[in-house]
């Protein structure tokens, strides 16, 4: 019983790590399929998957084809109840799903204007009105999952959950443009970032090299470091 996921450039493809995480972290096995989302082949290398036509796709092991993550997210956590995806506290659960929802539909000024990279850190970043605007909402997301669950810090319901997942390429935003937040966030950023498999997918991102550079800005830049 083996998932199939097609998925994009680890160095760019924030929905591509959101569906490999779901998988790989919670030890359900898959086999990764890369497509073509930056050489330009993309569009060839899902055909045989239409009318799914983005990055992450899911084939299950019977061949059902389940495209967008928010739907693998649930289809995984009712295939695998005891793979734990979602909290087993019921409040938790539902602000967890809460979160995740309002991650796949919102926060678009954050998306647009500071894309997933995970190669190095920009400095002196401006952050337009729009961003603060969202990442304050993503803050107040933030205290009501940990009141909800009761923790201050690590994962938001105390377990890792698809809370954590949906959450991570956010933080590689924050940490990636440097952007402000209180140091409680940025703590929380920087653990989803050190997790094992995070900090494997961030290294073989490295291995591929892009000319031109996708979204380059004329920006100093430092290391990536936590
Ligand atoms: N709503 C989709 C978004 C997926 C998405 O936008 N994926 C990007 C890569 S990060 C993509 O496939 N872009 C190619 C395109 O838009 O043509 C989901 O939740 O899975």
């Amino acid at each position: 019983m083996t998932y199939t996921l097609y998925i994009g450039d680890r160095m760019y493809s924030s929905w591509s790590l959101r569906g490999w995480l779901m998988l790989e972290k919670f030890s359900l096995p898959f086999e990764a399929r890369f497509v073509g989302l930056y050489s330009g082949t993309m569009a060839q290398d899902l055909a045989h998957l239409a009318p799914a036509r983005l990055v992450p796709t899911l084939v299950l092991p019977e061949g059902t084809v389940v495209a967008e993550t928010m739907a693998m997210a649930e289809t995984l956590a009712e295939r695998h109840p005891e793979a734990d995806l979602w909290p087993s506290d019921p409040a938790q659960r539902a602000t967890a799903r809460w979160l995740c929802a309002e991650m796949a539909a919102g926060f678009g000024a954050l998306r647009s204007q500071c894309s997933m990279q995970l190669s190095h850190i920009w400095q002196g970043f401006e952050v337009s009105e729009a961003v603060r605007k969202d990442l304050d909402r993503i803050e107040a997301l933030f205290a009501h999952a940990r009141k909800v669950s009761g923790t201050t810090s690590g994962p938001l319901f105390g377990r890792y959950s698809l809370a954590d997942v949906f959450y991570t390429p956010v933080a590689a935003r924050i940490i990636g443009y440097d952007l402000p937040v209180t140091e409680e966030t940025r703590a929380y950023c920087k653990d989803l970032l050190s997790d094992p498999a995070v900090l494997h997918w961030q290294e073989e991102a490295r291995k591929v090299t892009y000319d031109p550079e996708p979204y380059a800005l004329d920006l100093e830049r430092r290391p990536w470091a936590l």
